[in-house]
């Protein structure tokens, strides 16, 4: 069977990436992610992305572009990435975050990222900086 897929957002604006400090479950809370979740049957990732997006952080947002590559979370579990803009809404900690911060570039290591969500991290902060 292929694996389930995760799906998060690097939700960046004016220059800024967004970092969300889950809340639950104990292994992970205190850690930051990107937030997103469990693509459902049914949905694209991108439209996955756009309800948990507007369920978590209470905001419309539009996926831009995936970030390659995908990444192994619990087994079973594959996260995917995109870049977001957001359309309206500021964004507030609703669901499985206990605080948000927007991160300018130099600031991105200055949060404890879930590992797995590392390398997609770097990567959009690679392109904050080109942007
Ligand atoms: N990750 C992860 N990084 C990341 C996300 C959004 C999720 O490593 N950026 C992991 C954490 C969990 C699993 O993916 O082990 C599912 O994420 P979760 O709990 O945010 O997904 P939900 O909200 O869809 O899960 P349920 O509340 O269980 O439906």
């Amino acid at each position: 069977m292929s694996d389930s897929v995760v799906v998060a957002g690097a939700v960046c604006d004016g220059g800024r990436l967004l970092a969300a400090r889950r809340s639950a479950p104990p292994e992970l809370a205190g850690r930051w992610e990107l937030p997103g979740g469990k693509q459902e049957p049914g949905e694209s990732g991108e439209q996955a992305l756009v309800r948990e997006l507007r369920e978590e952080l209470g905001v419309e947002a539009e996926p831009l572009e995936r970030i390659p590559g995908e990444w192994p979370l619990k087994p079973g579990y594959v996260l995917r990435v995109w870049t977001v803009r957001l359309v309206s809404g500021e964004p507030s900690p609703l669901e499985d975050h206990d605080e948000l911060r927007w991160l300018a570039a130099g600031e991105a290591d200055t949060v404890d990222w879930l590992d797995q969500d590392r390398p997609a991290v770097a990567e959009a902060v690679r392109r904050l900086l080109d942007a």
